[in-house]
């Protein structure tokens, strides 16, 4: 009997795993002379288990680093993150003036309306690749518009 329940347990400890989809990606557009830009997304875990972004990389830029905004004696400052955790049927945002990941010495200018390809290194769920649009800040209000329209 107690060797059924262990090999119950097992079958069930083996089925929990996290089920990672990342929903609405999108790079914030810049002018040709600048040499970094920033990413974002909501990361959600549909599954029983957490899982860990590791980091991300992009053909775009030379490095990528995962930031968090903080506020420090009032003013705001940018710290990097090693990793983040996705918790168990929960989201995780990366959104301007939160998380974001930064796109540094970028090989080529991003213009609105370009896809970049986003891969998302996770713990358990392995490599995730996705392709964000380039968006400017005009676009965005344009959006934000037509929602309220
Ligand atoms: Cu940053």
């Amino acid at each position: 009997m107690r060797l059924l329940i262990s090999l119950m347990l097992l079958v069930s400890l083996s089925f929990a795993k996290p089920k990672i989809v990342v929903e609405e990606p999108w790079v914030r557009a810049v002018p040709p002379v600048s040499t970094m830009s920033a990413a974002f997304f909501e990361i959600e875990n549909e599954g029983d288990e957490a899982d860990t972004l590791l980091g991300v990389s992009s053909p775009v830029a030379e490095i990528v680093e995962m930031h968090a905004t903080v506020e420090e004696d009032g003013v705001m400052k940018m710290r990097r993150m090693e990793k983040v955790v996705i918790p168990a049927k929960e989201s995780v945002e990366f959104r301007p003036g939160g998380k974001h990941i930064m796109l540094i010495n970028l090989k080529r200018h991003l213009r609105p309306g370009d896809k970049v390809k986003l891969i998302l290194n996770f713990e358990k769920s392995g490599k995730v690749e996705v392709m964000a649009p380039v968006k400017g800040m005009h676009m965005d209000m344009e959006e934000h518009h037509k929602g309220h329209h």
